[in-house]
């Protein structure tokens, strides 16, 4: 009848109706994880080692109920490399969490000036669209983590979850970053607006969004440092990532600007929306600075 259907329907997803929870801790997490960079790996393999992994780089446990629903966005542009070898750790690293999980590859397009903060603000938006996530984390292409007990799941408060980092010596550099790698509900992200849409170049954006989530009256939370431990791939200041000389003088006012810029202001244009087997790629078109 209707409402059988309608039931069916509600439901949004073909699993058995009986399955069970997943465990509160996952059995299959194993703890430090090392991590190196085979030469000559191809994203071929990484799709063969993960066979579960559906279009679009969406994944659910086979035999349970995934407690949480965690998207991944990565700010993309000229790092393939890089993502190469995230994609390699990331999904069994999510899959060992028992997690229900996509990951999505937010691509600049165009040679303008990179925008690392507005990415995620359009990330945001187009993952939501999709799918209601209960968690998103906001993943720099070239950080691994190097220890599975560091859950990407949300916190009650904004979580930094790169506490510790080869390059800084596996510590936190000062008491207010945030950059790296960041979870925050939609909740959360919301009542922050988001992330600023004027930092181009690098720097400054991940000190503004630190700022903002106490300005939206809200505490960074972070796991211990035993698990919150990333490897950065090594690089070069990206071309068309210039250093940005106007930051110390945004982050200043950043208590005036967080409400006027942000989600309620973000303006893009999608190029172009890939499922492909690993991730789903969405091309932007982010504009330049006005
Ligand atoms: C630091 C922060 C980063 C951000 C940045 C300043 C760490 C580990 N990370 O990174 O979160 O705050 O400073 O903007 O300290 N990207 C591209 N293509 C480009 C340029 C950047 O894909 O041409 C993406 C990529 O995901 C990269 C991220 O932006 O990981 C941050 O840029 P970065 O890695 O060059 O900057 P880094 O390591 O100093
Ligand atoms: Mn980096």
């Amino acid at each position: 009848d209707v409402y059988a259907n309608l039931s069916q329907l509600s439901r949004g997803h073909d699993h058995a109706d009986d399955m069970p929870y997943c465990p509160k801790t996952s059995p299959l997490i194993g703890g430090p994880i090392h991590v190196s960079f085979p030469s000559g790996l191809t994203l071929a393999q990484v799709q063969r080692k993960n066979p579960l992994v559906v279009s679009g780089g969406r994944y659910r446990p086979p035999d349970c109920e995934a407690r949480h629903r965690t998207a991944i966005i990565i700010p993309h542009r000229h790092r393939e490399h890089h993502l190469k070898f995230l994609l390699y750790y990331l999904h069994p690293f999510l899959q060992r969490q028992q997690l229900s999980y996509g990951i999505y590859v937010i691509h600049q397009a165009g040679n303008y000036t990179f925008n690392r903060a507005k990415l995620m603000n359009v990330g945001f938006r187009e993952a939501m669209r999709e799918e209601d996530w209960d968690c998103l984390f906001f993943h720099d292409v070239d950080l691994i983590p190097e220890d599975d007990r560091n859950l990407y799941v949300c916190d009650a408060n904004p979580k930094h979850a790169a506490i510790a980092m080869d390059k800084f010596g596996y510590k936190l550099p000062y008491k207010m970053y945030f950059g790296g790698v960041s979870a925050l509900s939609p909740l959360h992200y919301l009542k922050m607006n988001g992330f600023p849409n004027n930092y181009w170049g690098w720097g400054g954006e991940d000190d503004d969004i630190g700022v903002r989530v106490s300005l939206a009256g809200m505490f960074i939370s972070r796991p211990s440092l035993k698990v919150g431990r990333y490897k950065m791939i090594k690089h070069k200041l990206d071309k068309g990532n210039d250093v940005n000389p106007k930051r110390f003088n945004m982050l200043a006012k950043t208590r005036q600007t967080w409400k006027m810029d942000g989600m309620n202001t973000v303006e893009y244009e999608v190029v172009s929306r890939d499922y492909l087997p690993l991730y789903t790629n969405i091309t932007v078109n982010i504009g330049t600075e006005s």
